[in-house]
Order: structure tokens, then sequence, then C-alpha cells
């Protein structure tokens, strides 16, 4: 049987990452675009002990001539566009970045498939973000899009980009909304993990006090692990559609903070303070995903309850705090 190839953008990041070792457990041959970056961002898939299993390319999503030596290179027959400018709260500061790489890198990948194999499977990686000031109270795949930050538009842009190459040139391309994911993996700037970093340090007596911004938000929160299962369902489908990915329950911040501090036997209240510095322009206030249409057509669920993700976590930062 001949080996699989896919080539994944944004192959350091969280979802990346995961997403690698999952592929490789399957038996695909696996490339990753790696940007020129002078910092090291290959701890994630150091973490993962895969770090030497994947082939690494350089490229940019911004460097069309990039993408299509990465699709001639690999050889792949899956592609995951991940790569992206993805903290929401930077988007304000660098929006035209956030444009280029999330909207207009995601149409450069696209165009490489086209040009290069265009029997390629195109997987995007779109956001629950785009539904912004929702619409819905439970936001599935017919409901409208209403983006409130630079990257919920950007990632509205390479949404439709995606919907539009399959629906002018035939190919096989799938958006996946996926809703907020959480990993021990995750970067630190993310609130989930700005918690339970906080958590453990405060635990370890490395610190006293958690700020944060607007903790009345809520958000639809699962494990990454789980949610990279459903990129690749999407990928073995014989015909390319859109799939909301989400556990179907929500939850506050303040919450989640809550379950954090109280599973190392800690109270909130005593380190919490409210920094208006984090508060954002304009917030997406609550996100509640309908995951019906992925788990009739994929089979797919997600496993992991947010106190096992949140526990998880904050376990991960103690170990790594504590080594
Ligand atoms: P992440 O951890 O921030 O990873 C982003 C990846 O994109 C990194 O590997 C990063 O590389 C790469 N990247 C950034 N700029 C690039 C460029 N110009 N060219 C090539 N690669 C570039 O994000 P994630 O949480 O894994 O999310 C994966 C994707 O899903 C993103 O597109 C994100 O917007 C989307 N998404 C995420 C969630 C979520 O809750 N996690 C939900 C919905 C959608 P460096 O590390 O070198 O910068
Ligand atoms: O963890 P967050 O930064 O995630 P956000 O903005 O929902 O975006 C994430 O999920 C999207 C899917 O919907 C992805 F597309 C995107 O790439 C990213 O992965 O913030 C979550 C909530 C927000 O309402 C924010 O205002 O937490 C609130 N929050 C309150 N205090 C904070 C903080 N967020 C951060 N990052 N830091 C705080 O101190």
């Amino acid at each position: 049987m001949s080996t699989k190839s896919a080539l994944i953008t944004g192959i350091t990041g969280q979802d990346g990452a995961y997403l690698a070792e999952w592929l490789l457990r399957k038996g695909y041959a696996v490339s990753g675009l790696l940007p020129r970056r002078s910092t090291d961002t290959l701890w994630r898939l150091r973490e993962l002990g895969i770090e030497r299993e994947v082939r690494l390319l350089d490229g940019d999503l911004t460097d069309l001539s990039s993408l299509i030596r990465a699709m001639e290179v690999s050889k792949a027959s899956e592609v995951y566009n991940l790569g992206a400018q993805s903290f929401v709260g930077s988007s304000w500061q660098q929006p035209i970045l956030t444009a280029q790489v999330d909207g207009v890198g995601a149409l450069n990948v696209l165009e490489a498939v086209r040009i290069v194999n265009p029997q390629a499977r195109f997987y995007q990686a779109s956001t629950s973000e785009m539904f912004g000031l929702i619409q819905a109270e439970m936001q599935d795949e017919r409901t409208p899009f209403y983006p409130r930050s630079p990257y919920g538009v950007a990632k509205l842009m390479a949404h439709w980009a995606t919907v539009n190459y399959r629906e002018s040139f035939g190919l096989h391309a799938s958006s996946g909304i996926l809703f907020n994911h959480e990993s021990p993996l995750r970067g630190i700037e993310f609130v989930t993990r700005k918690v339970t970093d906080a958590v453990a340090r405060v635990r370890l007596g490395k610190a006293s006090e958690l700020r944060l911004g607007n903790i009345d938000a809520k958000r639809d929160w699962g494990f990454a692990g789980d949610y990279v299962e459903a990129m690749w369902l999407m990928q073995q489908q014989p015909e390319a559609d859109d799939y909301v990915i989400a556990t179907g329950q929500t939850t506050t911040v303040r919450d989640m903070c809550r379950i954090a501090f109280g599973h190392v036997g800690l109270s909130m209240d005593d380190h919490l303070v409210i920094d208006p510095a984090f508060f954002r322009p304009a917030e997406v206030e609550v996100l509640l995903g309908n995951p019906a249409k992925a788990k009739a057509k994929l089979g797919w669920a997600p496993k992991t309850s947010l106190e096992q993700l949140i526990t998880m976590m904050v376990d991960a930062d103690l170990r790594r705090l504590a080594s």
C-alpha cells in the first residue's frame, strides 16, 4: 500500500502538532511549512516526540512561490491550512498582517493546490470567531456570520475563498468551523492557558495574582486532541463540505477560571484582578456551537469535558514549572 502524504501549514502551532501526530499514527508521510523565525518554534513537536518524524519545508503563507514548492516537494494529497496569526487580541494591533496571513495566505494555499495538484484535498481552519455578534442562540453551518475583529474578518475571507474554489474549480475544499479548543500545548496568550499557567504559579508560590479582562465572556471550549480527528474525517469524505465542530456547551471565563483554581485547592477570589488592559475594542460575548451535522455525517463527537481539559492543562503547567 502506498504511503499517503500530507502537508500542514501551521505545523508548529497547537493544532498542527496534534494533527501531525494523528496523521503519523495513521501512516502518513507528514510535511509541514516552517516560516523563518529567529526563535525556536519546535517545542510542541518536541513535546509530542515527533520533531524528527516530520519533514519541515521552509515557507511562508504570504509567499506563493514557497507554497508551490512545498506542494511539489511534499507531493501532498491532503493539505491542511492551519497557519495563521491566530490571536484575536493582536489582530487590532496588526490588522494588515492578519489579513495578509489569514485571508490572502489561505488564498495562496488554494492557488498552490490548484496549480500543482488540483486533485489534492484541502482543509481550511475556519473559526467560530466568524459568528462574532451571534445571529442565533446556537450557531451551526447555516447561521449568518458577523465578525467582530480584524481576525474574524480575515478568516471570513479565507472561508468564502474555500467555498468559492470548491464551486469554481471543483476542488475538494472543506472548511472546519471550529469553536475554541485548548490543550497543554495552547499558546500562553490565550485565556485558558494564561489561567492554568497562573494557577500553577500561584500554587507553587511563584506568583500571587492573575490579571484578566472580560470574565463574563462565554466560550464553547473543547480539547484540541479531539478536534484534529474531525479535520481528518472531513478530508476522507467523498464530497467536500463545511462543518461546525464544537461541544454544544458554553461556559464563562469566570467559571473556567474557578475550575482551574479549584483543582489545586485555591479560591479564585483571592487571586483574580480585573484589568481594563485586557478588554477588547469589540467583544464576542458568547459562542455556542451545534455539532449535529458533524455527528451525523462524520460520526464525530467530542470526548473530553471542560473539567478534564482544564485539569489536564493545570497538571501539565505544574509539571513544567516544577521541573
Ligand atoms: P497557533 O497555535 O497560533 O498556530 C498558528 C501556526 O501558524 C503556527 O505554527 C505559526 O507559526 C503559523 N504561522 C503564523 N504565521 C505564519 C505565516 N506567515 N506563514 C506560515 N505559518 C504561519 O494556532 P492554533 O490554535 O493551532 O490554530 C490553528 C488554526 O486554527 C489557526 O488558523 C487558527 O486561526 C484556527 N482556529 C483555532 C481555534 C482554536 O481555538 N485553537 C479555533 C478556530 C480556528 P509560528 O509559530 O512560527 O508563528
Ligand atoms: O482565549 P481567547 O484569547 O480566545 P478567542 O478570542 O475566543 O479566540 C480563540 O478562539 C477562536 C475560536 O472562536 C479562534 F479562532 C482564535 O484563533 C483563538 O484560538 O479569549 C477568550 C475570551 C475572550 O472573550 C476574551 O475577551 O476570554 C476573554 N478574556 C478575558 N480576559 C481574555 C482575557 N482573553 C485573553 N486572551 N486574555 C485575557 O486576559
